[in-house]
């Protein structure tokens, strides 16, 4: 009874939603810009359609790569919240982004970056809580909860990718990029296990990593995740939670267009790279 009614209330929204938005479409002057509109069915589930308005006129531009980790929560994220971005994509293996044009742009000299009209900005989970903050709508209070203790414990799994996960991955990728390691050393993996095991702890009592549902810290972790894992997969005998964690994500569809397939594209560039180094001896 309550699922037929909820069926038929989230069907007569959609519908609406959809004359909306392909209404708004067909009339929409050429300064509009778009903001989304999502509708929460359940944990996971949402139905994102696009209203257009003036608020979001700026087009915003992404300097990514399909294989960066951070470039691809940036990417989860823009996805869920509907925003549409131009991209620009240095060649890191050509060291486009050491340039003195592109450090201009970021003195860190990483991807990814946010341009959003004349303001520039840099650091994957900065853009992430920038752009939830400014285009999020009813979706702040879903993906970063203004609790002070939820919001606590999702800054601490933000910092921890920052400061310690994502450093695992750098650790392996920036010395093969630049021809000087041909695999993973025994420090690695077990350093890429230390950080699976504090993910699993973070797991300990709850589906999500910063509780019930899915926040901010999932998106940028588990997409640090899906990139560990092209290097070295997580072992669902070690890790169980972390891996059922990682299958849970990957049933969102953004994360499994741009995480889970960024990862895989990650693991293929650095054992192409490897194998480049190998033969380089
Ligand atoms: N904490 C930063 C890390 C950014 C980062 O290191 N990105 C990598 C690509 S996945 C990069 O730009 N590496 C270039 C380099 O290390 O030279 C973020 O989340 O944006």
């Amino acid at each position: 009874m309550y699922f037929g009614g909820l069926a038929r209330r989230r069907s007569r929204l959609n519908t609406l939603l959809f004359l909306i938005h392909t209404q708004s479409v067909a009339v929409r002057p050429p300064w509009v810009g778009r903001v989304s509109c999502s509708v929460h069915l359940n944990n996971n589930m949402r139905i994102t359609k696009t209203l257009w308005n003036k608020a979001s006129a700026a087009r915003l531009l992404l300097y990514k790569r399909d294989a960066s980790p951070p470039s691809n929560a940036v990417r989860v994220l823009g996805a869920m919240l509907g925003l549409q971005f131009d991209f620009e994509e240095p060649d890191l293996l050509q060291m486009e982004h050491r340039t003195p044009e592109y450090r201009k742009i970021n003195p860190m000299a990483t991807i990814p970056v946010l341009k959003d009209g004349d303001f520039t900005l840099a650091e994957s989970h900065a853009i992430n809580l920038y752009l939830l903050s400014k285009y999020g709508g009813e979706q702040k209070e879903v993906l970063y909860p203004s609790d002070l203790k939820t919001r606590a414990v999702i800054d601490q799994c933000l910092f921890f990718d920052a400061g310690m996960l994502f450093r695992r991955l750098l650790e392996v990728s920036q010395p093969a990029f630049i021809g000087k390691i041909d695999s993973a050393s025994s420090t690695h993996i077990r350093n890429i296990e230390e950080g699976y095991g504090i993910v699993e702890t973070y797991l300990e009592s709850s589906p999500y990593v910063a509780g019930d549902r899915l926040t901010l810290a999932d998106i940028s972790l588990g997409c640090t995740v899906a990139g560990l894992e092209g290097i070295h997969p997580v072992d669902a005998d070690k890790f169980p939670k972390c891996k059922a964690w990682l299958a849970r994500l990957a049933a969102e569809p953004y994360f499994k267009e741009f995480a889970v397939a960024g990862g895989v594209l990650f693991g293929k560039l650095l054992r192409h790279v490897w194998r480049r180094n190998k033969k380089a001896d």
